[in-house]
C-alpha cells in the first residue's frame, strides 16, 4: 500500500506517539509547560519526521482525525501531569495544529471536548499555529476567536519566517509569539539575528503577550536571550523532545 494508505491506518495500529519537549523559564530553568510533538514508528521505514508525513496528512485530510488524536492525548497527559500538581504550579501544554485542522468546523468542539473529557483546565492548553494557517483565512481567524472564548491560549509558531506576521497581530487573538530558531541560530554572532530577536521580544511586550525563543542550544544563545528579556525558551540545551514518562521525570527535577 502507498504511504497514505499506511498513515491512514497508523493511529488504529498505535504507530503514533507523542514525545513531549520542555518549554523553560530562562532565569530559573524551571519547566513553565513542554510542546507536544507527533512520531510515526513505520513497521518498515522505522521513525517517519512529522515534518515528512505531516504535509501528506494535511494534503490528504488524514490531519483531522491525527490531530484529533494528538490533542486528546496530549490533554490526557497534561491533566494527569497538571493533577499530580508536578509543577507545583499551572503548567502549558503546547499542540500545534495545522491550517487544515482549524479551518475544520469541528475543531473547536473537538479542543473542548478534549478539554472535558481530559478535565485539563483551558488556561493549561496552547494551540500552536503557523502564520501561514492563518493568513488571510477569515474561517481559521474566526477559529482562533472561537478558541479564546474557550479560555485556550494561542501561539504563533515559528513567528517571524511568513510574511504576514505583523499584521495578524492585529487581526488574530494570540497571546504567545515563538520566535523561530532561525532568530536564534546565529544570535551570537550575528547582529542582525539580534537585532529582529530584540524587535520581537519589544513588541510582545508591547503587547502585552508572552514570547518563547526556539532553538536554543547554547548557554551563550539562553544568556543573550534573557539579557534581552525573553523569559521563556526551548531547545536542545534544556531537553530534546522526549517521551511522556521521561518528561514526568523532568518535571520533578525542575520544579
Ligand atoms: O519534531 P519535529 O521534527 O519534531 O517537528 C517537525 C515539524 O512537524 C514541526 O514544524 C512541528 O511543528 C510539526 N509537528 C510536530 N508534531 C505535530 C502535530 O502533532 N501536528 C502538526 N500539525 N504539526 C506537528
Ligand atoms: O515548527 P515547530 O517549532 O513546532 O517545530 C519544532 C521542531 O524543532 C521540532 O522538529 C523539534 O524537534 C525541533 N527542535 C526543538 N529544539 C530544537 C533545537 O534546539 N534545535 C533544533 N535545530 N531543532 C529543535
Ligand atoms: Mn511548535
Ligand atoms: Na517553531
Amino acid at each position: 500500500a502507498d504511504l497514505a494508505t499506511q498513515l491512514a491506518a497508523a493511529v488504529d495500529n498505535a504507530e503514533l506517539s507523542v514525545v513531549y519537549q520542555p518549554i523553560v523559564r530562562l532565569g530559573t530553568g524551571r519547566l513553565l509547560g513542554t510542546e507536544a510533538l507527533v512520531r510515526w514508528r513505520h513497521p518498515r521505514r522505522g521513525l517517519i519526521s512529522p515534518a515528512d508525513f505531516i504535509p501528506l496528512a494535511e494534503e490528504t485530510g488524514l490531519i483531522v482525525p491525527i490531530g484529533r488524536w494528538v490533542l486528546g492525548e496530549a490533554c490526557r497527559r497534561a491533566a494527569e501531569w497538571w493533577r499530580d500538581q508536578l509543577a507545583g504550579h499551572d503548567l502549558v501544554m503546547a499542540v500545534n495544529v495545522a491550517g487544515r485542522q482549524l479551518r475544520e468546523p469541528g475543531f473547536v468542539a473537538d479542543v473542548a471536548a478534549a478539554l472535558a473529557e481530559s478535565g485539563l483546565p483551558a488556561r493549561c492548553l496552547s494551540i500552536e499555529v503557523t502564520e501561514t494557517a492563518v493568513f488571510d483565512d477569515e474561517r481559521a481567524i474566526a477559529a482562533l476567536h472561537a478558541l479564546r472564548d474557550l479560555g485556550v491560549m494561542l501561539a504563533l509558531d515559528d513567528f517571524g519566517t511568513a510574511s504576514s506576521s505583523l499584521g495578524l497581530l492585529l487581526t488574530c487573538p494570540v497571546t504567545t509569539l515563538k520566535l523561530d530558531r532561525s532568530f536564534v541560530e546565529s544570535i551570537t554572532t550575528v547582529a542582525r539575528q539580534e537585532a529582529v530577536a530584540m524587535a520581537v521580544i519589544q513588541m510582545a511586550n508591547a503587547l502585552a503577550l508572552n514570547a518563547v525563543a526556539e532553538g536554543v542550544e547554547t548557554v551563550e544563545q539562553a544568556a543573550l536571550l534573557r539579557g534581552l528579556g525573553y523569559r521563556y525558551a526551548q531547545g536542545y540545551l534544556f531537553s530534546p523532545p522526549v517521551p511522556a514518562d521521561e518528561a514526568a521525570k523532568l518535571w520533578a527535577g525542575r520544579q
